[in-house]
Formats: structure tokens, sequence, C-alpha cells
């Protein structure tokens, strides 16, 4: 790949649209628009200015055919994305038209673009840092407000800012340390071994603050998974049906309607999640509706919340084998919210029977699946049971796997330094795991990012992103 090519992509997605936007950027970015769009004001055409939008027509240079009819904008560097000059052409969002303009393009002289390289090159000319050019892609596949708003408070800076204070104060401390290497008698500006300690501490306690968003973060971008399990006939299906608004499952009379697991995506209090139906949990000799049992555990067993749901309206006539399957039950306890359906008719069902606990009072939740009532108690709790009870605002900087990675290395390096100072080991050894700790901080915003984990990092983006 190089980086003085002017490259060319559609930036808009394949398929029919009313527009499709063609983004050229590089040196030559400007010739190539000019050699193939044709503004229709005559004198505009050796005179493009930066920055505004010209109407015109896109042609084949080569034989002067018009291809489409379509705005164009030249912008100069460095007020750019790439902060190189770029081009770009709006024509009409059909796959013939943006692909011959982007054939044009590519004859006149761009190459293709990789994924993300455009991102690429505006982190590479410093106009970004890796914590915005990843938050570019979690903008592009935010799926609820929620993460649009952390992916924009990153794309904005807080998260790289946030790591450019721990880099500084890495780097005082390395140099106070280093300090007294040079000068190890010296009065003069020492700090004594606990005054370094201290300050270890204090940016140790801003790393932790910073790892600790990693799970509000994880979910916010992928989502949670929540299994609706139970006996046959409670209303699993319903429940599904009520929550994604949709018709996804089938609900009939009959118990053991549902044989596969049914899943819907659903947003709840801004977070993604995918809803699980399962096959009511029986004994059952059926070989089809006992495969669907073995994919109700299976899909409990993966979920991280559970919506244990029990038809209110009856006496549980017999042992439920739902509740007594699974020898990992203590685990699953903290993560399960027992529902109880169909408070629409008249209530018979009591919290004990067979000397066994169903539910603890006040802590189910009582719905009804066929008017929609305790539905908004329901989405409540399942929040709290993700960002724990009262929780309104989410911290300024989420951060993701590769930001933990490397934060905890830090972590790690620190801790080596401050039991160092601890054991009074020397000041070259306590530098050695601060300059670790300082490369491994600079990795979250790509000051000391190796080649491969760029690669991997943009190979993830759209093309013409
Ligand atoms: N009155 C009332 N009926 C309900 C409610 N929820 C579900 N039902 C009825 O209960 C029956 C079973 O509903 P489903 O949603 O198919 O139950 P399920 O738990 O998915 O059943 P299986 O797939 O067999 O395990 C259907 O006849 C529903 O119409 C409710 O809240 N109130
Ligand atoms: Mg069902």
């Amino acid at each position: 790949m190089n980086e003085k090519d002017t490259i060319a992509a559609i930036s808009t997605p394949p398929g029919f649209g009313g527009i499709g936007i063609i983004r050229i950027s590089g040196a030559n970015a400007v010739g190539i628009l000019k050699s193939i769009f044709v503004p229709f004001a005559k004198e505009v055409a050796d005179n493009f200015q930066s920055h505004r939008l010209y109407y015109g027509k896109v042609v084949n240079p080569e034989i002067g055919e018009q291809v489409d009819e379509a705005l164009a904008v030249i912008m100069r560097a460095p007020r750019t994305y790439t902060r190189e000059d770029v081009a770009e052409i709006n024509c009409h969002g059909g796959p013939a038209a943006v692909k011959k303009t982007l054939e044009l393009a590519v004859r006149a002289g761009a190459r293709l673009a990789e994924p993300g390289e455009f991102t690429r090159r505006a982190f590479l000319n410093g106009r970004i840092d890796l914590t915005q050019a990843e938050a570019v892609m979690d903008i592009i596949s935010a799926q609820t407000e929620l993460g649009r708003q952390a992916a924009v408070r990153q794309l904005s800076g807080g998260l790289r800012d946030k790591i450019d204070d721990i880099r500084a104060a890495l780097a005082e401390l390395l140099a106070l340390t280093e300090l007294s290497i040079d000068f190890p008698e010296e009065e003069v500006d020492y700090v004594p071994a606990e005054g370094l300690r201290e300050r270890g501490i204090r940016i140790r306690e801003s790393i932790k603050k910073l790892l600790s968003t990693f799970e509000e973060g994880r979910i916010l971008r992928e989502g949670l998974r929540l299994a609706i399990v139970g006996a046959p006939n409670v209303g699993k299906s319903s429940l599904l049906n009520a929550l994604s608004g949709s018709e996804r499952a089938i609900v009939t009379e009959i118990p053991g309607t549902t044989r596969d697991t049914v899943e819907e995506t659903i947003n709840i209090g801004g977070v993604p999640v995918r809803v699980i139906d399962t096959a009511g949990i029986r004994k059952s000799d059926c070989p089809v509706e006992k495969e669907g049992i073995r994919r109700s555990k299976a899909a409990m067993e993966e979920a991280d919340i559970i919506l244990h749901v029990l038809d209110g309206s009856r006496e549980i006539q017999e042992k439920d084998p739902s509740f007594f399957s699974g020898e990992k039950k203590e685990a699953k306890k903290s993560r399960t919210l027992i529902v109880i359906n169909k408070i629409d008719l008249p209530q018979k069902l009591s919290p004990e029977v067979f000397g066994v606990t169903f539910f603890q009072k006040g802590n189910e939740v009582r719905v009804s699946a066929k008017t929609g009532e305790g539905l908004d108690v329901l989405t409540s709790r399942i929040r709290e049971m993700i960002f724990g009870p009262g929780r309104e605002h989410m911290p300024e900087a989420l951060i993701n796997l590769r930001h933990k990675t490397a934060l905890e290395e830090a972590d790690a390096a620190l801790a080596r330094f401050l039991d160092g100072c601890g054991r009074n080991l020397s000041s070259e050894f306590l530098a050695i795991e601060l300059r670790e700790a300082l490369e491994a901080v600079g990795e979250v915003v790509g000051r000391t990012t190796p080649e491969d984990v760029l690669n991997l990092i943009f190979s993830r983006f759209c093309i013409g992103k």
C-alpha cells in the first residue's frame, strides 16, 4: 500500500439510492476530478474554488460521452478528512452510475482504496489519533442512541485527552526518576522515593478508572444476549413478540410450540440486546423437542441475562424441570430475572410449591405479554441489571479490547515500578518500567502502535471510509 498514491472509492453503500458518492484523495485528486467532471457554468471550469459544490456532468474523457449528471466538490489540503487534497463526486446512486464514475477516476490515475484507507490517512497525517479513528467505525456501526453518543464523545477526543493526561504524568514521573539517576546526591529538584511512589499510585488509579469502563463499552458496542426460558406455554414467545413489537415467533395455545431458538435484536435503554426465545423446558421423548430443549439450555448458559418466565394464571402442577436443570444454578441466579406472565388472568401461582421457592416475593416482575402491562417495568429492570441501579450517565470514555490490553500492560509495568520503589531498587531499573508503561499507553492513541496492529484496525473499516 503506497501512501503517496491518489486513492478512490465509492463511499456510499452498494445498491440503489438517490445519490452515490465517489471520494478521491491524494496529490492528484483535483487533476483527476477535472479530467472527468465538467461544470455546466463555463467560467468555473478552470477556476474551481475549494470547498464549493459545482453542478455539472461526469464525462468519459476518451470519447467525450456524458456518464451522469452530478455535483462535485474539491477540497484543498489541509482542511479535509485526510489532510490531503480531496475531491468528491455526487452522482446518481445506481450501481452502474457509481461504478462507471469510479472506473473513470481509476483510468485517470487513481488507485482503488483499501478498506479504511481514507481514515488511515487522516490518522497518519496527524489529523486524528487512533482512538478517534476507531470512533469513526464505532459511529458507523452504532446500533443505538447510547452507542452513538459514546462513539461521538470518543471522536471528539474524550478518550485521547484522558490518555494524554496519563502520558504526561508518566513522562514527568520518568523525568523525575531519571533525574535521580543523573544527580543522585543533588538536593535541587530531587524527589525522594516516596514522592515517586505517590505519583505512581495516582497514575495507576487513573488507569484503573479507564479500565473499569471496558465492560460498559463492550456492552454498547456488541450488545448483550438475553435468553427467555421457562416451562412450555408460559408465554415466552409472546414475550419476545411483545418486547420486539413484532410477530417474530409463532405463538399457539399448544405447549411445545417453539422447537428451535428464535432471535431478535431490540433496543433496551440504549443497549442492543439480542433476545433469544427458547423451547419450553420439560421432560420429552420426542427427538425434535429434546434437541430444542438442549438448545434452550445452551442459550441459557451463554446468556448475559436470563428471563425465567412463569405462568401466573396456573398453579405449578409438577416439578418444573426448567428450575431443576443445570448444575451452575447459583451462578445463574445473579443474572436471572423471574418474570410472572399472564397477569391479565386471575392469579393462582404461589411462590412456594413442593418445598421449592420459585421466586422471592417483591423480586419478581409481573407482566402481561398479551396486554403489554408491566413491560415498562421489565425493561427498566433489565436496564438496571446492565448498568446497576440508578445509573443515568455513561462515563466520558469507554475503552475497547485493544485499549484494555494496552492499559493492562501499562498497569502491570507501573505495579513493578511501585514494587521496585518499595524495595529501593535503583533508578535505572525503575525508569525501565516507566518507559514500558509509557510505550503501552502510547499504543492506545497510536503513538507506538505497530504496523500490523494498524492493518488489523483499518481492515475492519468499510471501503470508502
Ligand atoms: N391471557 C394471556 N395469555 C397469554 C399471555 N401470554 C401468552 N399467552 C397465551 O399463552 C399461550 C402460549 O403462549 P406462547 O407464547 O406460545 O408460550 P411459550 O412459552 O412460547 O410456549 P412454548 O413455545 O410451547 O414453550 C398462547 O395461547 C398465548 O396466547 C398473557 O400475557 N395473557
Ligand atoms: Mg414459544
